[in-house]
């Protein structure tokens, strides 16, 4: 368990189709990242492992002098291989205790839930969840059902770890979900292949309201 928890408020996931080029997705993450992005996944579900490697050293090398943690998507040997910060996880993929036990007790370890039954069978060893889609999205065509925001908000409630809400968030419809609880929310297409990725992260910063600790 990671004991340094991470902000997750605004959480880029990077996808290399909507970034364009190698060189565009190491842009698009250091421009979100001075600009407000506070935690930075690379998923990239298409490549092979070595242009893994490649880009997410570069990444590693633009983001760590940011002080902003990089997440590698499901391939804990590449998280490993350039000690990046942590891994995120889904349903299909290595297991929780088994993914724990590879990456070690310090590293930020999240994992994709996208319905209440998965959030109920939620093992130990988790840092975070992501949970969605909660809102449609062309971004992922194998994305599980839409959940919408009151479902959304159920979920955070029956859960004590932290959450990112994912799934077609973008700055008009992003406000309500931390009224939900959100601790974050994560984007791919609203920074990911806009003409200035800067500028769309400082608009979605502009949305996070936080409740007030009672
Ligand atoms: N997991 C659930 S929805 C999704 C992922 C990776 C894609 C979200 O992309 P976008 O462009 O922010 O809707």
């Amino acid at each position: 368990m990671n004991l340094n928890p991470i902000d997750l408020s605004l959480y880029l996931v990077l996808d290399p189709d909507l970034c364009g080029s190698p060189d565009k997705i190491v842009r698009t993450a250091r421009l979100a990242a001075e600009n407000g992005a506070t935690v930075v996944q690379l998923r990239a579900p298409k490549w092979k492992k070595r242009q893994w490697l490649e880009i997410a050293l570069e990444l590693k090398t633009v983001l760590s002098p940011l002080g902003i943690p990089l997440i590698i998507n499901d391939h804990i040997d590449v998280a490993l291989a350039i000690d990046a910060d942590g891994v995120h996880i889904g349903q299909a993929d290595l297991p929780v205790a088994e993914t724990r036990r590879l990456i070690g007790p310090s590293k930020i370890l999240g994992l994709s839930v996208s319905n209440a039954a998965q959030l109920a069978a939620l093992p130990e060893g988790v840092d975070y969840l992501g949970i969605g889609p909660v809102y449609s999205t062309s971004t992922k065509l194998d994305a599980d059902a839409v959940i919408g925001v009151l479902t959304f908000a159920k979920m955070v409630a029956s859960t004590v770890l932290p959450v990112v809400a994912i799934g077609g968030i973008n700055a008009g419809n992003g406000a309500p979900l931390f009224a939900a609880g959100a601790k974050g929310i994560a984007v791919v297409s609203a920074i990911c292949g806009q003409n200035d990725p800067g500028l769309a992260t400082r608009n979605l910063l502009k949305i996070m309201t936080f409740p007030p600790r009672h």
